[in-house]
């Protein structure tokens, strides 16, 4: 699986919630040498600079933050992730995690014209299944699985090509899900992992469940990974630490089988707040996070075969 066209493209979207400084996540993936440790894996690595939002209006949602702003970086990061899609494997580098409406949807356009199947992996410690109704917060970035799955609310954003089937959907990591959406995800075949559950069974078992799916179906993989999934201790450059997250060894192997798999066709990098990182350690440790999708590795050994 060496030889990949990686394509990075800059989100600096800070529009999913009031803490800003996710805008500056962009070029702190580039000062911690993502596209280096991409070269010296044998991939060619093209950045395409930042997205820019499309045209828009601020108005005045009486709840919801920065609605319009948002609904702006929908319609452009869906354009520009599928046009990366059709010439190799975009990385996001986030910005918050409202960019991923955007990033999903052009990963579900592409794979419609692929006549694939799209799956999602959301590794996360929040559930992000919030509509525009149930948000306590009002922050967007915590609604996206609620938008590409097509629940209630999102009218004023781009009309999906076709709701994201629960089925097709595992978010791991979780700790923190707020008391609407565990109603509403309870209705729901999405496979979703909590701490608990990789305590107890390892985090490699319910990744190989859901993988093994994504083979069967030959579809395609979009990876959404929130620096929140980690345990603040070792990334704590993100404005909604939760404390119990996955630690570094378990983010790595989440990575490595993503590598291995051969499955992983775009993936997102999203939440880092480079305002309240330590000397570049939660960038660094994303850097290397993607490194490993990518097939760093101490040993080759052999591949599971999905
Ligand atoms: N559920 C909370 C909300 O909707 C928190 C979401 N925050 C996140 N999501 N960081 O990943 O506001
Ligand atoms: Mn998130
Ligand atoms: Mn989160
Ligand atoms: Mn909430």
């Amino acid at each position: 699986m060496s030889g990949q066209n990686c394509i990075l493209l800059g989100a600096p979207l800070d529009s999913g919630k009031r803490r800003l400084g996710c805008l500056m996540g962009p070029d702190a993936y580039r000062t911690a040498g993502l596209a280096g440790a991409l070269t010296d894996l044998g991939h060619s690595v093209t950045d395409r600079g930042n997205v820019a939002p499309a045209p828009f209006t601020p108005g005045q949602h009486p709840k919801l933050h920065a609605l319009e702003e948002t609904i702006a970086w929908t319609h452009s990061l869906a354009e520009a992730t599928q046009a990366a899609l059709q010439d190799g494997t975009p990385i996001i580098m986030g910005g918050d995690h409202a960019l991923a409406s955007g990033t999903v949807l052009g990963a579900m356009r592409h794979a419609q014209a692929q006549e694939r199947p799209l799956f999602v992996l959301w590794l996360d410690a929040h559930s992000d299944f919030h509509t525009p109704e149930s948000t306590d917060s009002g922050n967007l970035h915590g609604t996206p699985l609620g938008y590409v799955t097509g629940r209630e609310g999102f009218d004023a954003f781009p009309d999906l090509p076709y709701p994201l089937p629960h089925d097709n959907i595992a978010i791991i990591g979780l700790r923190s899900v707020d008391a609407a959406e565990r109603a509403a995800l309870q209705e729901t075949t999405i496979q979703r992992v909590d701490m608990r559950e990789i305590d107890e069974t390892g985090i490699a078992t319910p990744l190989n469940t859901f993988l093994e799916k994504v083979a069967a179906a030959n579809g395609m993989l979009h990876v959404s990974l929130d620096v929140d999934f980690l345990d603040p201790s070792v990334a704590p450059a993100v404005g909604t630490t939760v404390p119990g997250g996955a630690t570094v060894r378990e983010g790595h192997l989440v990575m490595e089988m993503l590598h291995d798999s051969g499955l992983m066709t775009s993936l997102d990098l999203v939440e880092l707040n480079p305002f309240l990182d330590e000397r570049g350690r939660t960038a660094q440790l994303m850097v290397d996070l993607a490194a490993s999708a990518f097939g760093r590795r101490v040993f080759d050994r052999p591949t599971r075969a999905y």
